[in-house]
């Protein structure tokens, strides 16, 4: 592994699946079991608001049964360790990157543990369900959704993201099928700047013969190693 200053990772339901938490287009995965239009589009809320709120407290409910697993736990070692820039971009929702100990995260989709009051606009943490239709702690309306990013929607920090991708001399992608954009068209852009560009999958992803280099195989095997030869480069 050459000598880099500045990396940015992009991950995805992949690094999570060993801890448990399913996958959306693997078999068995979530869009097996739910229609992407009926729970993660504007649309599919508006259409029936307590099956999509009923879907995402399922999915927070669920968080408290999962642990991070190893690659979660070497992604916050080389945030420790690592002494370039590093921004961490993940598509997932859950929490486990934070729980296996990063610190900088970019939820692009959003996330489980965060609510969006449609009535004020305020994110407020939250931990339980949205079903029941509770109060927004600032303006009390009940008017909660979960706070992510739908098909349709705009992916938040957009601008810290491609600011991180400017500057990066490494794109690594992680976990993800590259099947939804923009996430999944980081890496020609990152290509485009001059970056290497990495990917560690269980199986070649849709864009995989656009990365410099691919390596194919589960996240809590792949990831450990490729920080132990970045912070040993
Ligand atoms: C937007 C949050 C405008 C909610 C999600 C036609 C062409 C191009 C684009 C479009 C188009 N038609 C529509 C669009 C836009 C659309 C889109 O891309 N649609 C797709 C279906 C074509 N995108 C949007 O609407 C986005 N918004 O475009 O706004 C815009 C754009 C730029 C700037 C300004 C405005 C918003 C998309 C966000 C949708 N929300 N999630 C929730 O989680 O419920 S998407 C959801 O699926 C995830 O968040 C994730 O992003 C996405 C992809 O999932 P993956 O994470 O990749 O998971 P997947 O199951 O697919 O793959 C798992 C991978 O892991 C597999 O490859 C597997 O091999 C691997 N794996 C499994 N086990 C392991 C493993 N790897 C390692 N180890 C293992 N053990």
């Amino acid at each position: 592994m050459t000598q880099v200053s500045r990396i940015v990772i992009l991950t995805g339901a992949g690094i999570s699946a060993e801890s448990g938490i399913d996958t959306f287009r693997d078999s068995g995965g979530l869009w097996e079991k739910h229609s992407i239009e009926d729970v993660a589009t504007p649309e599919g809320f508006a259409r029936d608001p307590d099956l999509v709120l009923g879907f995402y407290d399922a999915r927070r409910a669920a968080l408290a049964d999962v642990e991070p697993n190893a690659a979660h736990t070497a992604l916050a070692r080389l945030e420790r360790d690592f002494s370039g820039d590093l921004l961490l971009v993940t598509q997932n929702v859950d929490d486990l990157h934070e729980r296996g100990g990063s610190t900088t995260i970019c939820h692009m989709h959003g996330e489980l543990k965060s609510a969006l009051c449609t009535s004020c606009g305020t994110r407020s943490p939250w931990e339980t369900t949205m079903i029941d239709r509770p109060p927004c702690p600032v303006c009390q309306a009940p008017t909660l959704r979960p706070d992510v990013v739908w098909f349709g929607e705009i992916p938040y920090q957009m601008r810290r993201i491609e600011e991180a991708m400017m500057g990066c001399d490494l794109f690594v992608s992680i976990g993800t099928s590259g099947a939804v954009y923009p996430a999944a068209g980081f890496v020609q852009q990152a290509k485009r700047l001059g970056a290497r560009t990495l990917e560690l999958n269980l199986e070649p992803s849709e864009g995989t013969s656009i990365f410099h280099e691919a390596r194919h195989g589960p996240a809590s095997e792949l990831v450990p190693a490729w920080v132990e030869e970045v912070l040993g480069a």
